[in-house]
């Protein structure tokens, strides 16, 4: 049994703790853009920015990302989305295809840039690796390939920011995941937005900064969004202090309305602010002149060991 919407009196279709009762569908994903639309605004997001590229997977916190960036900045900023085929059998073919709806639907100029164009795929990849001859497991290639081709494509097309569908609850876990192992570095970059300092490495930004998974899924689940519910098969199971963390951090919010608020507020004006990480010093990759810490950047290395494995021709 629910209540009547709050705002507009028809039927209610979910309850809204902020506002101590039930919304309707249209006010639901009102009040999930207005959410949006305050993180942007008061973490500062798209000051400057007139262009902004979205990166999306298919999922549905980059579909969220995607449509209610395309509603509530439309009038005034260059929208386009990215989508990076990455070859992985069952699950790349369905992300195309709920990536192609979405922006059909909301209108949303959008290009997909193949990782076998690159000279070969994540299945190729994870197939040398079970083989033993390649030392990279699968989510280690994909979380670079991903990182470099946005990244790439961003810079070379003239965008000044990327967007992408990271939530709350991803931050927050990330976060705490860095706290519990030191891993400062990596906690350093944890913030809504992300200035590399450096001209060939695109801003990134993270307007879902504010919305739980449930709110995401919730709007999805509201607006009927085409997303992807295939699972990826080289996923490995999560780590047990991961999945714990997950667990407790939902279990201090349900005992503590507003913790996460809290705990990202924290995290985000004091704490990554007050960390004194030296920026590191970038050079520009010898094979593709992209930044790079070493020599050679880990998207080239990871070709290059490919290569060697010598299982492709495609590569000479
Ligand atoms: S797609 Fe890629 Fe994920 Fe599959 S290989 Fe791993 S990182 S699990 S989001
Ligand atoms: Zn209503
Ligand atoms: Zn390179």
């Amino acid at each position: 049994m629910t209540g009547r919407c709050v705002i507009c009196g028809s039927q209610g279709w979910t309850y809204v703790h902020e506002y101590r009762g039930y919304l309707c569908r249209d006010h639901y994903q009102r009040y999930i853009e207005a959410k949006v639309d305050r993180c942007i605004k008061r973490q500062g997001l798209l000051n400057g920015v007139d262009k902004v590229l979205i990166a999306l997977s298919g999922g549905k916190d980059s579909s969220v990302l995607a449509v209610v960036m395309k509603k509530l900045y439309s009038w005034r900023i260059r929208l386009a989305g990215l989508h990076i085929d990455l070859g992985i059998p069952g699950y790349s073919e369905s992300a195309r295809k709920s990536v192609l709806e979405l922006s059909n639907r909301i209108e949303l100029p959008i290009e997909i840039v193949k990782l076998q164009d690159y000279g070969f795929t994540i299945k190729e990849a994870a197939d040398l690796y079970r083989k033993g001859v390649f030392n990279r497991p699968p989510c280690s290639v994909c979380g670079t390939v991903k990182r470099y081709l946005i990244n790439l494509y961003a810079y070379e097309k003239g965008f000044e920011a990327i967007a992408t569908g990271h939530n709350l609850d991803d931050l927050l876990l990330f976060s705490s995941m860095d706290i519990v192992t030191g891993d400062v570095t990596s906690l350093s970059k944890l913030l809504p937005r992300q200035d590399e300092g450096h001209p060939k490495l695109v801003p990134r930004i993270r307007p879902l900064c504010l919305l739980t998974n449930r709110e995401t899924e919730l709007y999805t689940e509201a607006a009927e969004l085409p997303v992807s519910r295939e699972k990826c098969p080289y996923k490995p199971p999560p780590r047990r202090l991961r999945s714990v963390l997950s667990e407790e951090l939902d279990s201090i919010e349900e005992k503590v309305r507003g913790f996460k608020h809290m705990y990202a507020a924290s995290l985000w004006s004091s704490i990554i602010p007050s960390l004194s990480i030296g920026k590191p010093v970038l050079r520009e990759c010898s094979i593709c002149g992209m930044p790079s810490s070493g020599r050679v950047c880990s998207f080239c290395r990871i070709r290059e060991s490919l290569r060697n494995t010598g299982y492709k021709e495609r590569f000479l």
